[in-house]
């Protein structure tokens, strides 16, 4: 079990513990053009910040500060900074527009924002009353930057309680309507030492990176939390699509990846391009006259995380770099993945189990818990629980000390989880219950297939038919010929009412900046 002291700050634990444990010259952060950071750096210059804050800025502890910009060292010093300023970081992504910063600072009470010099404009344009902006990574005299330099080097940090607010980090969901969750300085921790200790089990010297950016938890763990609490390293990449993922992994010897199902897709989509003949797994020469390609030689642990992991996509990881994804469940909610396997004990197509320090259960509506093979709500709880701010959702979400996250899964006897679906995702067509994830995985098996989501149409006669929006490979007709052979294809591989009634060719799906589907999109057009 967990015990933390009752007098707690997370900033001081992942930063100076780790230095008074590893010493101050390792190296903490990379950037994505090799800027290096050492842990003494990272020190100093969080230090030096939290003293501006602090000092200059009047931010005292409990005042909320927004925090935003791309993917750097100098973020996740800020995050630190906050941290051991005793405020709370509000964590909002780079892309997130004026209108809807205006909402999340206003739920949020937020007094303060840290903000990259390049995502200012839209800051400002939200018009936040009363809100203390402070650009950093600019050369004028009012940059956080500058303002630090004249700081003392250390900075004593508030002396928090494990349970004062440290975060409060939004769901946009997939639903479209924010929600604040709070996580506490303990909880922060609890994330590095469950999933990250027990699963991904991390080394001094492993080499982190990934897609998902530190204003999503996902990327926050992933790329500051673990790496720090292990002494590790971490490759922090503004631009972190498939193709510069694939890149920093040779580039940086990245040994421990996180990202989304469909990246793994795009990048092994990449891999098989002609010339990219690179990876630990079988070996595949690249054609005469073609480079070696990636070299993913260093990878050791790949994380699949943000949505649901089609076995499909693990076999080909498996086959094409001999490595074997490690699927996850998590939830903003939650702050990190709760449900996850790795090594030996990895099942393709399922989840994985809980988590050590987690526990969860399938239940009916009603809350009861129901028998293992029977599909029904995934319900969970461990060290970090959902706190939404002010939200009546909040007793939807957490019943009877329980945190029902909204995903359909099965207990198998085994007590291995397997996903079925979104609650909401569920298509009821002529009385039969039809899971959208489960068509979509029959359709991504075609090789022409991208993308897909599956959601239900109102239909008269049959109450809802299934509908497939779907992204081609470029050059495959968008045609009548081309749908009709994917359902085809389904057909043969599902009970045929699963197969879609009608295919809707897209350039691209509608996805939250997080990169999550958002179904609701494609089920609002359908609703008309
Ligand atoms: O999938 C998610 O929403 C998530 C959220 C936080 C941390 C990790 C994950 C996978």
């Amino acid at each position: 079990s967990l015990a933390y002291p009752d007098r707690l700050n997370c900033g001081t634990e992942l930063l100076d513990r780790t230095v008074e444990r590893f010493g101050a010259d390792r190296e903490v952060f990379r950037d994505g053009e090799g800027g290096a950071w050492t842990y003494g750096q990272l020190r100093e210059r969080v230090d030096r910040i939290a003293h501006v804050l602090a000092d200059d800025l009047g931010v005292r502890p409990g005042n909320r500060v927004l925090l935003r910009g791309p993917t750097t060292p100098w973020l996740a010093a800020c995050w630190l900074a906050v941290m051991k300023a005793g405020a709370i970081a509000v964590t909002v992504l780079a892309q997130q527009r004026a209108r809807e910063l205006a909402v999340m600072c206003e739920m949020a009470r937020c007094t303060h924002a840290l903000c990259d010099v390049r995502a200012v404009d839209e800051l400002v344009k939200a018009e936040v009353p009363g809100l203390r902006i402070t650009p950093f990574g600019g050369d004028g005299a009012d940059d956080l930057l500058s303002l630090a330099i004249g700081k003392p080097d250390r900075y004593e940090a508030v002396d928090t309680a494990a349970d004062d607010v440290a975060l409060i980090a939004f769901t946009s969901g997939t639903t479209g309507r924010p929600k604040g969750c709070m996580h506490f300085h303990r909880d922060v921790l609890a994330t590095a030492d469950t999933f990250s200790a027990h699963v991904l089990r991390p080394e001094p010297d492993d080499v982190f990176a990934g897609s998902p950016p530190l204003g999503f938890t996902f990327g926050l763990g992933g790329l500051v939390v673990f790496p720090l609490r292990a002494g590790a390293r971490a490759v922090l990449l503004e631009q972190a699509g498939p193709q510069q993922l694939l890149a920093a992994i040779g580039r940086h010897r990245v040994t421990v990846l996180f990202t989304a199902p469909t990246a793994y897709r795009v990048m092994l989509d990449e891999l098989d391009k002609p010339g990219h003949g690179g990876g630990p797994g079988p070996a595949q020469d690249p054609g005469e006259g073609e480079g070696p390609g990636p070299d993913l030689s260093s990878l050791r642990r790949c994380v699949s995380a943000g949505e649901n992991l089609p076995a499909g996509t693990w076999e080909a990881w498996r086959k094409r770099t001999g490595l074997k994804l490690i699927n996850g469940i998590g939830a903003t909610e939650l702050l990190h993945i709760f449900i996850s396997a790795a090594d030996g004990a990895i099942r393709p197509g399922t989840t994985g189990r809980p988590v050590p320090g987690w526990q969860a259960r399938i239940v009916g509506d009603d809350g009861r818990e129901l028998p293992d093979g029977e599909e029904g709500l995934l319900a969970v709880r461990g060290p970090v629980g959902c706190r939404y701010l002010a939200d009546p959702r909040q007793t939807e979400y957490v019943r009877e000390g329980w945190n029902v996250t909204g995903d359909t899964y099965v207990r198998e006897p085994d007590g291995y989880f397997r996903y079925v679906s979104r609650a909401d995702d569920m298509i009821i067509s002529a009385g039969y219950n039809i899971a959208g994830p489960q068509v979509e995985e029959a359709l991504l098996a075609h090789p022409d297939v991208v993308e897909t989501a599956v959601v239900g149409r109102p239909d008269e006669v049959r109450g809802q038919v299934v509908v497939a929006y779907t992204v081609v490979r470029d050059g495959v007709p968008r045609d009548g010929s081309t749908a009709a052979a994917l359902r085809a294809f389904v057909r043969a591989r599902l009970a045929p009412y699963k197969s879609p009634r009608e295919i809707v060719f897209l350039d691209a799906l509608p996805r939250t900046a997080t990169g999550k589907l958002q179904r609701f999109r494609l089920r609002d057009d359908e609703a008309g």
